[in-house]
């Protein structure tokens, strides 16, 4: 049994009582665990943890199983332990009894588009204090695309200097012609030593943080940083509609040179092991039209510039390889020839895709947009704030299964909601999209569907969790229908 010291940073006065474990304290306790061991028997990141009239014991299967054993605890303590200050003299009490707990998948994931609209760093930790609240453990931070590149590279500082801002965007509905221009700039990035300190407030709380630096399109930010990465060489501006652009990267070797120290120097901040690419969404257009780009094409032997985004995509995660990392790319990689086997696919047009990449001996994280896209319009209520997409509700997430019968399980690692931002442009907006529909996301990846229904989540909602949001001051979308201010 190996004690955890470092779990235990301050007492607390322990007053027991019959039934219920008690304690008084003049703040609301971070930690209220009283003996924490480790037991190798338990599954990975799980814990067990008995509440008597003498005390609390938890026994963990790793420090991860610990932290989970501690957000158990404090969700017995009631909302307002969630809250920033004490409010209440208490005493505190738990239930006494008796639960065990483990995750159904490794990777329970959630994607943070900080490149359409940048989530200044506080936001960030305020993000991964509530991921970590339902247990999530990894943040995908998807740092560049078109509208902006967020992330500080000494070697090339036009990135941040050029690529992190925008002179406007693109506001209401879809880019379907009832858009307009906001004429606002928009932008923002983090320092190597924020990025740095993202990590670690993240690993923290037990949460791994990949990065993704998107290829070969979704480039628009970089290209117009430096204008030779680009197929056309045309000075662009960082994009401020939204959609696909055209803008491709060029396929030269002077571009991946560009990509790899990008990529060295992204692989020395974030000591995750996985690194995402990206690799999604390449319209070949200007492939086509480019004398470089197709004898590019022909000098590979590939049958036609398609394959140049297998390439690009490959040539990267070769280099992440000499670094030691694996690369996530997502499910179009499969469509453009050779993909390294130990390529993890992210599947988001759907579970078929998901079926193909492990089939094809891939590990696979399930991220279908038909499921768990969560900027997507959450009714089809003519008052839902940010129509986008087709609708999602509440109850579609929590039935979706990352890995029902048709899906070889042993092949997917977990399954990721996805935050893109394009009309999310403050916390208040983003909170309002993935809450509560992250909560039933974090249960669909913790739990088994097997014992679970959405009635009895609902109850469980409404009783005890939206009080504890509301305590953080999360403003999720309300259960009776859409908020008239947004
Ligand atoms: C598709 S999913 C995208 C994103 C958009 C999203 C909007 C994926 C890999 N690419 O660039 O933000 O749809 O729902």
């Amino acid at each position: 049994m190996t004690s955890l010291d470092g779990l235990l940073p301050r007492p607390v006065r322990v007053r027991p009582a019959t039934g219920t474990y008690r304690f008084t304290s003049d703040r609301v306790p971070s930690h209220v665990s009283t003996v924490v061991s480790i037991d190798p028997a338990i599954p990975r990141e799980g814990y067990r943890v008995s509440i008597t009239p003498d005390g609390v014991t938890t026994a963990a299967a790793d420090p991860a199983g610990a932290f989970h054993a501690e957000t158990t605890l404090r969700q017995l303590l009631g909302p307002d332990a969630y809250r920033a200050a004490n409010i209440h003299d208490g005493p505190w009490e738990l239930p006494c009894g008796e639960i065990e707990d483990h995750p159904r998948f490794r990777w329970r994931g959630c994607l943070l588009d900080v490149a359409r609209h940048f989530m200044p760093k506080a936001g960030v930790f305020r993000f991964l204090d509530l991921m970590a609240a339902h247990r999530l453990n990894v943040l995908h931070l998807h740092l560049t695309d078109d509208q902006g590149w967020r992330i500080e590279v000494p070697e090339y500082p036009r990135l941040t200097e050029v690529g992190s801002w925008r002179h406007g965007s693109w506001v209401g509905r879809q880019p379907d012609g009832t858009t307009e221009h906001d004429g606002r700039p928009h932008g923002g990035y983090y320092t190597t030593d924020d990025l740095r300190e993202i990590v670690a407030y993240a690993a923290d709380r037990h949460v791994t943080v990949v990065p993704e630096v998107d290829v070969p399109g979704h480039s628009q930010a970089a290209i117009a940083a430096y204008p030779w990465l680009g197929v056309t060489g045309a000075a662009l501006e960082v994009r401020t509609g939204w959609g696909v652009s055209d803008n491709l990267l060029s396929p030269t070797d002077e571009t991946l040179d560009f990509y790899r120290r990008v990529l060295t120097h992204v692989a020395s901040v974030f000591p995750s092991e996985v690194i995402c690419v990206g690799g999604d969404e390449v319209p070949v257009t200007q492939w086509e039209a480019s004398p470089v780009a197709r004898d590019r094409a022909a000098e590979l032997g590939l049958p036609s510039v398609t394959g140049l985004h297998g390439w690009f995509v490959g040539r990267l995660s070769a280099h992440l390889a000499t670094l030691g990392r694996r690369t996530l790319a997502w499910d179009e990689v499969l469509d453009t020839g050779e993909v390294a086997r130990d390529t993890i696919v992210g599947a988001w047009r759907g579970e078929d895709l998901g079926v193909r990449a492990a089939t094809a001996g891939h590990d696979v994280l399930m991220c279908p947009e038909q499921e768990v896209y969560l900027d997507h319009r959450q009714s089809d209520h003519p008052d839902e704030p940010i129509p986008v997409g087709f609708h999602r509700t509440l109850s579609d997430v929590y039935a979706y299964d990352p890995a029902p019968p048709t899906v070889p399980v042993e092949r997917v690692l977990g399954a990721q909601a996805q935050v893109w931002t394009e009309h999310l442009d403050s916390q208040r907006r983003v909170d309002y999209a993935a809450f509560p529909r992250l909560a039933a996301f974090a249960e669909v990846v913790w739990s088994p569907p097997a014992g679970r229904s959405f009635a009895e989540f609902e109850r469980r909602l409404d009783r005890h969790h939206l009080p504890r949001l509301d305590a953080l001051g999360v403003e999720y979308r309300p259960r009776s229908g859409p908020h008239p201010w947004q």
